[in-house]
């Protein structure tokens, strides 16, 4: 009698008992004596994207109607996580599911669980960039996110003897039910063969492409649906296939294999994505991804518009084109080629309209990081671009010589070719000439930005610069990963601030109750012991919840320091066998994050922290003081069980280096406080939640460079500090390898003669900032107040925040609501 029977999508409990039902048995023929968790779960997840579906066609007829502008996010990576949990947050229909599925014999979180995580992104960008998708659709901005359909998305990572081993990740085996493929919408993408120059029939100058070879771009769909609204968004990504998967004439004589050829060939395109979070070089395959990708993004922008307008003049007038950095970069000389050789535009008009359309995000300070093709390459795999980019060059040069007199050599800077043998295309330089806005992704970031890496382009379009610190979504890195943290704060000030997260302000009045920041403490406690559980089954070690858990979770890399980090629980455990008896604060240090599989350094470091971890958590005369664990394979899925549960945020970077950082965001919204450089989107963070509630330590980025001008000499550092000398010392004598003394050199080694991110110069201030850290937690009231006012002034850092200053400063697009 409960059942909803106008509508096929309702969201009662009953209503969805009998969809999930009938997904199991329609979709997936199976009935509920045999489904697995699995076939639950996916009856679940096609259940939910029904209800999805509704909406999105509901949107993009507002859309189509109301001729909204919309912005595509051009990303090579999105890097989205488990995806059924957000959606029934974001429909706000979790209780009734659950009630569903009790009914159904069948437990949520059991079903949650089986959900394996679409990694197709490798950190920092591709999950900012899930979480802005998020936020669009949560503020009702039309939106596609384009990017690649990876078979194989980020590695496992799987530990063997304390070093990383890499597993392939087959997300896409046992199906995709959030996906909707369309087979019909697909574009042929060009690579490689020759130009043709030519003169039409109406006397004008023409250019043909005859490429060597064809591939299908097929169209991915996923809906993208918004916290508490209507509007839900495509996240369009593209699948590589072949034309035609058989070459019938080899096939006929007899030659099977060169049959398949082509289509295993064109396949590869999507097949797996790069796992390296700095720039690939001289990888045809990388670079063919990312015209692919962008090729088919643009000709599908360009499908749209032509639904509903008669020519492309106004085409910037209906899109906003991101490129999230410098991967999609090339859409600037492919969205040329689109309108001069295949819609016969005039170059000046389209190149008005592409640089309109377009804005660039950079990610990146180290210049070893931006991107730059090799010509031969470029030249080899998209001969058109090539010319393109010449062209724009030249034009873009003559300007350059006019307004800056060719200072201090700044066209040869500013040049998107790069002289040399062989030359080089520089992404960034292409991006920069092709967009109408460029933002960095924390304040000093920007700066920096300005000032250094791309100095030549702020001095001849300041105006184009602006910064747009980044935000992480409080719906999936708040409400859906710390329920309880989310409930209290509900309990207290209502459920504001799940859309506007200033409201978290409100906090600030409940600081002076004890029955408050008691529970505040029961919170914190209980996400300790969840994850103190799961660390037992993941790593087989024991760690006790009444201890400070100590986090640093992200990517590895030297910039981010995790040696220095492993140097002070060194550090701390010779404390404690120098002196037995050594009253300290219990500390849990917890590490995780990928290494890219050829950054050999990075896969010492997780070799370290695994020697060091087995020798320190076994030995008796530690105990419970001290005990250092590496969580293996941090994923989005186990990142969301990691944040509740620190208490300590290691943001610990050389100043200068990390453009913003995120996760700095994520562990502050849910308690923890953090010890930190004045780097990246730190410095924004501890001004928001006040000086004295973060431990503030190391040299700023200014001090960096005058260090590194002046001559650094790390060995001095080594030579002046019995502790570090000693931690060092222990590491080299191969105590932590079994007595093999070569096992950490490198490591050593580096750090005494190079040391290129300064660990040893601010190994001191990092231990004497650890040391307030300890003197703080012997309070635990006044650490629960600052915990607390971490979480009450963290509201700048909402993805939502961020998109409002997109969409207001650069995208300049406005809300489209749907009924
Ligand atoms: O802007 C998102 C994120 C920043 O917060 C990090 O500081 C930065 O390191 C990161 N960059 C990347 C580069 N990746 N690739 N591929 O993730 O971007």
């Amino acid at each position: 009698p409960k059942l909803d029977l106008h509508s096929r999508t309702g969201t009662n409990a009953d209503t969805l008992q009998r969809a999930i039902l009938d997904n199991l048995f329609y979709i997936q023929g199976r009935f509920p004596d045999v489904a697995t968790p699995h076939d639950w779960y996916q009856a679940v997840a096609y259940t939910v994207r029904d209800r999805q579906l509704h909406r999105w066609v509901k949107t993009a007829q507002t859309y189509k109607k109301q001729k909204s502008r919309s912005v595509c996010y051009l990303s090579a990576e999105f890097l989205i996580g488990p995806m059924l949990g957000s959606n029934l947050v974001n429909l706000g229909i979790e209780d009734e599911v659950r009630e569903a599925l009790s009914a159904l014999g069948q437990d949520l979180d059991v079903l949650l669980e089986q959900e394996p995580e679409p990694g197709l992104g490798n950190g920092g960008l591709g999950r900012l960039a899930a979480c802005y998708m998020d936020s669009l659709a949560t503020l009702e901005i039309p939106a596609i996110g384009y990017g690649i359909r990876y078979e194989f998305g980020i590695f496992h990572q799987r530990i063997e003897n304390g070093w990383q081993k890499e597993i392939s990740d087959q997300w896409l085996h046992l199906g995709n039910p959030w996906e909707v493929p369309r087979p019909l919408l697909t574009f042929r993408v060009n690579l490689g063969g020759h130009t043709e120059h030519y003169t039409d029939d109406h006397g004008n100058h023409r250019v043909r492409w005859e490429p060597e070879r064809v591939v299908l771009g097929v169209a991915h769909d996923t809906p993208i649906i918004g916290y508490g609204v209507n509007n839900t968004n495509l996240l369009r990504l593209w699948k590589a296939e072949a034309e035609q998967s058989f070459d019938f004439e080899a096939f006929n004589t007899g030659d099977y294999y060169a049959a398949v050829e082509e289509k295993v060939k064109s396949e590869t395109i999507s097949k797996v994505l790069y796992p390296n979070d700095e720039a690939i070089s001289g990888k045809t395959l990388r670079l063919e991804q990312q015209y692919f990708f962008v090729s088919c993004s643009l000709r599908d922008m360009i499908r749209i518009h032509l639904q509903q307008e008669p020519d492309l003049s106004n085409f910037h007038e209906k899109f906003a084109a991101q490129l999230n950095d410098t991967h999609p970069a090339i859409a600037v000389a492919e969205l040329m080629r689109l309108l001069v050789d295949e819609h016969h535009m005039d170059w000046n008009p389209a190149w008005s309209v592409a640089s309109r359309t377009f804005s660039y995000t950079n990610h990146t300070l180290l210049p070893e990081a931006l991107e730059t093709w090799s010509l031969p390459l470029l030249q080899q795999v998209l001969p058109r671009h090539v010319e393109i980019i010449y062209e724009i060059n030249m034009r873009f040069m003559d300007q350059v010589r006019v307004l800056t007199h060719d200072v201090c050599g700044a066209v040869t800077r500013l040049s998107i070719i790069e002289e040399g043998e062989p030359k080089r295309v520089r992404m960034a330089n292409l991006a920069c000439v092709g967009s109408h806005a460029i933002n960095g992704v924390a304040a000093l970031h920007t700066e920096l930005l300005k000032k250094t890496t791309l100095n030549d382009f702020h001095n001849l379009w300041p105006e184009k610069f602006l910064n747009v610190t980044n935000g992480v979504t409080p719906r999936r890195f708040l409400l859906l990963s710390n329920p309880k943290q989310s409930k209290l704060i509900s309990d207290r000030i209502g459920e504001g601030w799940i859309t506007d997260l200033e409201k978290l302000r409100g906090l600030e009045a409940h600081l002076d109750d004890a029955g408050f920041r008691e529970d505040w403490r029961r919170v914190k406690r209980e996400n300790k012991e969840a994850l103190a559980k799961l660390l037992k089954e993941r790593t087989y070690v024991d760690v006790d919840p009444q201890s400070l858990f100590s986090v640093q979770a992200k990517r590895i890399h030297e910039y981010k320091r995790q040696h220095l980090h492993l140097l002070y629980v060194v550090t701390l455990y010779n404390r404690i066998i120098n002196n037995p008896n050594l009253s300290m604060a219990p500390r849990v240090h917890i590490l995780g994050g990928k290494a890219a599989p050829g950054y050999a350094m990075a896969k010492l470091f997780i070799k370290l922290a695994h020697a060091v971890g087995e020798m320190v958590n076994r030995d008796q005369m530690v105990g419970d003081r001290l005990k250092l664990v590496f969580f293996p394979n941090f994923n989005v899925k186990n990142a969301q069980r990691i944040y509740p549960a620190a208490d300590l945020s290691e943001q610990i970077s050389t100043a200068g280096f990390e453009a913003s950082g995120t996760g700095n965001m994520k562990f502050s919204m849910n308690g923890a406080l953090t010890i930190g450089t004045l780097d990246g989107a730190n410095v924004e963070i501890r001004e928001v939640v006040g000086d004295e509630n973060f431990f503030l330590f190391g040299m700023t980025a200014e001090e960096v460079v005058h260090l590194k001008t002046n001559g650094y000499h790390p060995r001095h550092y080594y030579d002046g500090n019995a502790e570090l000398r000693a931690a060092m010392d222990l590491i080299a004598s191969g105590y932590f390898s079994h007595g093999e003394a070569d096992v950490f050199k490198p490591l050593i080694d580096n750090l005494l003669e190079h040391d290129p991110f300064m660990v040893l110069a601010d190994y001191e201030a990092y231990c004497h900032a650890q040391s307030q850290v300890d003197d703080l937690w012997a309070q635990p009231d006044l650490w629960t107040r600052k915990s607390i006012l971490n979480v009450a002034r963290i509201g700048k850092f909402s993805s939502d925040r961020a998109i409002r200053e997109y969409c207001e400063k650069i995208w300049k697009v406005q809300p489209t609501p749907v009924d």
